[in-house]
């Protein structure tokens, strides 16, 4: 049982202008597809060949089947982050749990934002739970809070490949406009009801 390529919740044009469809040909097309295939090729025939993605990333200790494990799982939940709908604040007990953590719901953009910009090299910026409480949480390369033992609510990609046919070197305009634009409170609550 082969992993797939989930489709994508929206068409490949639904984020123009903030993320172009060209973009997302390489990124979703070629990346994600490419970390699909290569975890496909390690896993065939191996003890890993039936299990599930999350079980794979699980299981896996540092090198290229987590690698490709986790990116597969990664950008997913990347996809859902965003909204041709996006921005704005949430709303109910996300947002109650927002103003707990972070003092706001601008706030927390701004401390996001300036996670997201901070994150030397190529990596991840998540919002997740912690505690009883929600915190701001980077990781490199391929990481993801799976392996730390914590529930990922939101993610935003800052590779270069996510933002460099759009935004060039311009990190700091991607992850503005990823807040303000993008940002898909409606997965961030389903993540935190679950
Ligand atoms: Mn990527």
């Amino acid at each position: 049982m082969a992993i797939e390529l989930p489709a994508l919740p929206y068409a490949d044009n639904a984020l123009d202008p903030h993320i172009s469809d060209r973009t997302i040909s390489f990124h979703y097309g070629k990346h994600h597809a490419a970390y699909v295939n290569n975890l496909n090729g390690l896993i065939e025939g191996t003890e890993h060949a039936d299990a599930s993605l999350e079980a794979i990333i699980a299981a896996a200790g540092p090198g290229g089947l987590f690698n490709n494990a986790a990116q597969v799982w990664n950008h997913t939940f990347y996809w859902n982050s965003m909204s041709p709908d996006g921005g704005g604040d949430p709303s109910g007990d996300l947002a109650a749990a927002i103003d707990a953590s972070f003092g706001g719901a601008d706030s927390f953009k701004e401390q996001f934002a300036a996670s997201a910009k901070g994150n030397f090299g190529s990596g991840w910026t998540w919002l997740v739970k912690e505690g009883d409480g929600l915190a701001i949480f980077n990781t490199d390369d391929a990481d993801t809070p799976l392996k730390h033992g914590k529930t990922a609510l939101l993610t935003i990609d800052v590779w270069e490949h996510a933002y460099y046919l759009d935004y060039q070197n311009a990190r700091p305009a991607y992850v503005e406009t990823f807040v303000e634009k993008l940002l898909n409170w409606e997965f961030v609550a389903q993540n935190f009801a679950a």
